[in-house]
């Protein structure tokens, strides 16, 4: 079976790995899940008991969660290197080490802003505090990224790879929470253009809006979330 990509809306960091589908140019297909609604439902625990997105199931009907393994699970079907390098190249090394960032620190400083966003039992003063402190930690890990951007076009090498796909799902949460002009990283803003100008990511942010559209093709369509569930989960 081809591998479904279990994606989250509104504003999900799977949005870039959908784009990442996309360039590995493989048969795949989607499963649009409403994070805000359906993803907090007990059924959806059976995909991911943390209840969050991406879930991939894989070409075995297994889900497997995480980000970063399911990255790993792309590119150790990459034969190609259309979206990663060669095992134990530099620029495979240096691509782990962005998307390591990226995943980490660089997605999680956003938290507090999500929090201070969500989270309606918290009182004014409690929200005003999780935003300052969220500003901050979005804005030093935007130094430290700019810091370790090369100048290349893309994060590493001349094409966009999996650390492109994960910068893009993450980055655009500075602008939804309107932390700084994101022309302050110049590097990060170069590259961030690039990227978005890619058909890839229109895709992507089409289908996440909810909109019917082409893409290169190899999305082969959408399965409904409860079908997911039934068939794959544990
Ligand atoms: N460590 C997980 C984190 C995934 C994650 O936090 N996903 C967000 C969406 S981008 C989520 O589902 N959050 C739960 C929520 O919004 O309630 C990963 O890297 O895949």
């Amino acid at each position: 079976m081809e591998p479904i990509l279990v994606y989250g809306f509104p504003a999900g960091s799977s949005m870039g790995l959908v784009a990442g589908l996309e360039w590995l140019g493989k048969s795949y297909r989607l499963c649009r899940v409403d994070m805000l609604g359906e993803m907090r439902e007990p059924s959806y625990a059976r995909l991911n008991a943390r209840h969050e997105t991406p879930v991939l199931i894989t070409d075995v009907g297994e889900p497997l969660t995480e980000t970063m393994a399911i990255a790993a699970w792309l590119e150790a079907r990459d034969d190609e290197r259309r979206i990663s390098f060669a095992p134990r190249s530099a620029e495979a090394d240096r691509m782990h080490q962005l998307m390591a960032f990226i995943n980490t620190g660089f997605t999680s400083a956003f938290g507090p802003l999500w929090v201070a966003l969500e989270d309606d039992t918290l009182d004014a003063q409690k929200k005003e505090v999780l935003r300052a402190f969220g500003r901050e930690a979005v804005i030093e890990r935007h130094d430290k990224l700019e810091a370790m951007a090369g100048d290349g076009p893309y994060l590493v090498g001349e094409s966009p790879t999996l650390a492109d796909a994960l910068l893009i799902g993450v980055a655009r949460w500075l602008d939804f929470h309107e932390v700084a002009s994101p022309e302050r990283w110049p590097k990060l803003f170069d590259i961030r253009r690039r990227i978005e100008a890619d058909p890839a990511i229109a895709y992507a942010l089409a289908l996440e809006s909810g909109e019917s559209v082409a893409g290169s093709g190899a999305c082969l369509g959408h399965v409904a979330l409860h079908e997911v569930i039934e068939r794959y989960g544990r």
